[in-house]
């Protein structure tokens, strides 16, 4: 039994390729800035509330200041109501001169319930959800919000247009200038889906939602890739008591659990012509037929993030990591504060490979904690 353990466990290591597969596109500062090029088919696109308007201003002016002033793509703005002249007057005025700007409103058939849930089931589910403490979970309009974004931005009328998209949130901030093509890059090097932050999802919010995929997977027979064995941490049961272990949330049918780590889609750059491939849509199809979206709390960032390990290869997706970049009350820092400088309030700059430095005039905020790396470098062997 020890032996079929210790197989076990071995057959969920990641052999890394000999070359590292996701390197940085530049390093430092690009002087002067790479922007002559012919702009990508690419827009920005914030969802937001008209009660957002201060932190969507707070997020453009920053994405404008560190990027887009130099690049002038264009915004598109969702919401699922109709804009106030407040919102459109100041974020607009944000975005500011010679860069279009759309103000959209998301069609009724994106947003709400589908025929087949059962609404009263769904909302007790939501209460009780709420009374155990899952934040945002007794929202309605919260679960809307992930279904919509996991399954129907990327067709709204205003992106059909577009195919790469930048996601910006309200309340962000980019801590780098960043001075080179995102998309001309992506595109240049083959990727489908950026991300800056990887970390763990709450567990209780998405219970069985790694099992569901996991069953989807071997359905359709889907092959596992290096990034899927990534998510996974194998059980320490030996076969055959293992597989009771499925029957616990985060599990697969065989008891190996999933290790909550995902990209956290608050940003991504990413190619929505990904998101609009038949495998992308019939896996969504799949989720929203189940109901997990209300009946849980599926958040689009684990949807994202577990479809991407299934349906893409591992060196098609890129790790943005000279960007520095803050949300809510987490950040991730290209500089990397040591014991020593945290005392004096100092930052050490991060050396990527050749010792060169990542990013470029960053600012880290030190009084924001700082995500550590333990996904990321899971997710990380699978390029290098
Ligand atoms: N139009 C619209 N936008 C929404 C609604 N709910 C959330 N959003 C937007 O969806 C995005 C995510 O919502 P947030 O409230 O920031 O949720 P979160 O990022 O999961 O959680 P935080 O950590 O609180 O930021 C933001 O861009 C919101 O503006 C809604 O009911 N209508
Ligand atoms: C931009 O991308 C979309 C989606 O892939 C495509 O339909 C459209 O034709 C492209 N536009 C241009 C100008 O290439
Ligand atoms: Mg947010």
């Amino acid at each position: 039994m020890l032996i079929e353990v210790c197989v076990h466990i071995q057959s969920f290591a990641i052999r890394r390729p000999a070359t590292n597969l996701d390197p940085p596109f530049h390093v430092g500062c690009q002087n002067p800035v790479m922007n002559v090029a012919p702009r990508a088919n690419a827009t920005l696109v914030m969802l937001a509330r008209n009660s957002d308007v201060s932190g969507a201003v707070h997020s453009v002016k920053s994405v404008q200041t560190q990027f887009n002033d130099h690049f002038r793509y264009p915004w598109v703005f969702l919401n699922d109501e109709k804009w106030s002249a407040e919102f459109m007057e100041k974020v607009g005025k944000a975005a500011g001169e010679g860069v279009n700007v759309k103000f959209e409103k998301i069609p009724r058939a994106m947003w709400g319930y589908p025929e087949w849930i059962d609404q009263d089931k769904a909302r007790r589910k939501m209460e009780e959800m709420e009374r155990r403490g899952i934040m945002y979970a007794g929202q309605e309009s919260y679960h809307h919000m992930c279904r919509f974004q996991s399954g129907f931005f990327y067709d709204h009328p205003a992106l059909e247009s577009y195919k790469w998209y930048w996601r910006v949130e309200p309340d962000i901030s980019f801590t780098c200038a960043i001075t080179y093509d995102p998309f001309i890059e992506m595109e240049k090097h083959g990727k489908k889906y950026g991300y800056t932050i990887a970390l763990w999802e709450r567990g209780t919010t998405v219970a069985s939602l790694f099992r569901k995929l996991s069953d989807y997977k071997a359905r359709v027979h889907i092959p596992s890739t290096s990034l899927w064995t990534a998510m996974i941490d194998p059980s320490y049961l030996p076969w055959p008591f293992r597989r009771f272990l499925s029957l616990l949330r985060n599990r697969d049918a065989y008891g190996d659990i999933w290790n909550m780590c995902h990209f956290w889609s608050n940003f991504e750059i990413a190619d929505m012509d990904f998101f609009r491939s038949p495998a992308y849509r019939s896996l969504f199809r799949y989720l929203d037929e189940d109901g997990g979206f209300y009946y849980e709390r599926w958040g689009d960032a684990p949807v994202h993030s577990l479809a991407a390990a299934l349906l893409l290869r591992p060196e098609e997706l890129h790790h943005f990591s000279d960007f520095g970049y803050i949300h809510a009350n987490l950040q991730y820092c290209t500089h990397a504060p040591t014991d020593e400088a945290r005392r004096r309030g100092e930052l050490v700059p991060m050396l990527e490979g050749r010792g060169e430095e990542l990013g470029c005039r960053c600012t880290c905020d030190l009084g924001i904690k700082i995500v550590e790396p333990v996904c990321l470098n899971r997710i990380k062997q699978t390029v290098g």
